[in-house]
Parts: structure tokens; sequence; C-alpha cells
């Protein structure tokens, strides 16, 4: 959006997307503390043929409540799979607003109300551990320190002045959405949290985060690896060169084109 320009249109409905994978025992009280705090949302769980059948547990949940849906996946295909076909089943119906939340109870469904109302001055609102107000409660120290070296590697590399650029709690606006070309996002694991707001930075979206409270998941398993790691360092680094190149073309072209003229 342009400088200034005011955030338009309406937030509802909210389609809240949730991948699974192995989330058996907390998918349940997670729609249960969502509803709680905002019975008018929809809850879209894309489950991705958890051997613990997670996928059957959603099905029987979506069975009795109708605010519920449930898409089914074949096999474990990543995080960013899953969104990108949760954000497409969203946007086919409509839905005004498109929110990113794990299953595993990182993300307090308490602290959504504050991330939508945040809508109203912003096209992406990111639930943020790292302003004042934010906090981490019970993850490791090296789990605490590789979030924070990810932020600040990738603010560095991208120069982009977000604070916790690899959080998946958020909430996009439709138009933001329809406008990145979600086809090229092949990003997997939290490399697709900093692929997707690079993408909404460089579309000219404004962004705004929130403070919120993360908290490390009590049951079932971690998906994080050192691929995925990886996968963020080596395609962040590529952004940002790319990103600096850019730069420096411009800043040659400028140079130029203001070049005074010499006559002989
Ligand atoms: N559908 C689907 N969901 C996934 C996949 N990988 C992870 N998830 C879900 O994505 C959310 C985040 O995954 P986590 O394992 O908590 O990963 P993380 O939050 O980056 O890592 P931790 O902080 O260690 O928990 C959870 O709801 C997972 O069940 C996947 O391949 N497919
Ligand atoms: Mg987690």
């Amino acid at each position: 959006m342009a400088e200034g320009k005011p955030h338009t249109g309406a937030i509802d409905p909210v389609l809240v997307i949730i991948p699974t994978y192995n989330e058996r025992e907390n998918l349940t009280p997670l729609l249960e503390r969502l509803h709680a705090a905002l019975p008018q949302v929809h809850a879209l769980v894309v489950d991705d043929g958890s051997p613990d059948g997670t996928g059957e547990v959603a099905d029987e949940l979506a069975a009795a409540d109708s605010r519920v849906h449930v898409l089914h996946r074949t096999q474990k295909a990543g995080l960013g799979a899953a969104y990108i076909t949760g954000f497409r089943w969203g946007i086919d119906r409509g839905y005004a607003t498109l929110v990113e939340m794990d299953a595993d109870g990182s993300h307090a469904p308490e602290d959504l109300p504050r991330v939508l109302a945040a809508l109203a001055d912003a096209d992406l609102v990111i639930g943020s551990r790292y302003v004042p107000g934010g906090a981490v409660v019970n993850w490791p120290r090296h789990r605490q320190l590789l979030s924070r070296v990810a932020n600040l590697y990738s603010q560095l590399a991208l120069g982009v002045r977000v604070n916790d650029i690899t959080a998946g709690f958020r909430a996009y606006r439709r138009p933001v959405l329809e406008k990145l070309a979600l086809d090229e996002v092949t990003s997997q694991g939290y490399c697709f949290q900093i692929d997707l707001t690079w993408r909404t930075v460089q579309a000219g979206f404004d962004v705004l985060e929130v403070p919120i409270t993360f908290t490390e998941r009590e049951s079932g398993e971690s998906k994080m690896s050192g691929s995925i790691v990886g996968e963020a360092a080596l395609k962040v680094a590529q952004w940002g060169l790319r990103h600096r190149a850019e730069q420096l073309r411009t800043l040659l072209r400028g140079l130029r084109s203001s070049r005074s003229r010499v006559r002989r």
C-alpha cells in the first residue's frame, strides 16, 4: 500500500489455518481455546496424513462444528506447502483474513484478538516475540539462540526491519496473498515465514508487529531439523545478494544519468 493510505476493507470473515503433523493430543484443546477467544472465526486444519491419527480427530471435530474444516494431504510435504494449500482454499471461499497458527499450543489463541485488531493499520500483522511486551516461555536456550540468530541474519541480509521475521503466528489481509506469486514459493520450514514476509515487504504492503507470548509445546514432537536451518540460511543469502545487486544497479544508473555533459 502507498504510504499513509488507510487499510480499508473488512477483516471478517476470518480463517485460521492450522497445519498439522502428529498433533493428535494438541488439536482439540487448541480449537476449544480458539473458539472460546473468538467464537466467530473458522478454522482450517491442513493435515499431511499424520500417522498418529490427527486427521481423524480433525474430521470428528469438523463433523461436530460447522466452523471447523479439514483438508487431507497424502504425505508430509512441509509447512509451507500446507499453508499455500490452505491460503488457496480460503481465498476461493472469500475469507477476508487468513491467519497462520501452529497446532502445538505455542501460539496462544488468546493473543489472536489483538493480532486481528492491528490489521486496521496494516496488511500483514506478525505476532512477535521480539518487540517490547513479547515473550518466550520454556524454550531451551539453544532454540532461543537459533531463533535470535536467524532473525538477526535475515535482517542484515535483507535489510528488512522486522524483529520476528520467522514468526509463524500472523494474519494476512486477503489482497496480500492474492498479489503474491504463491506458485513460486517453494520454501518449506520456517524459511517459508521469511520468504512470505520478504515478498510482502517487496510488494509494498505494510507490516506491523504486535507482542505475543510464545510457549514451548507441551506434547508431541518438534519438526525442526538441520535441513530446515540450512534451507533458510542459503535462501536468505541468495535473496539478500540479489537485492543488494539490484540496489547497486539502481545506484549506478542514477550516477550515470546525473553525470554532467562534457564538450571537448
Ligand atoms: N501439514 C503439515 N504440518 C506440519 C508439517 N511440519 C510441521 N507442521 C506443523 O506446523 C506447526 C509447526 O511445527 P513445529 O514442529 O511446532 O515446528 P516449529 O514450531 O518450527 O518447531 P518447535 O518450536 O520446535 O516446535 C505444527 O502445527 C506442526 O504440526 C508438515 O510437513 N505438514
Ligand atoms: Mg512448534
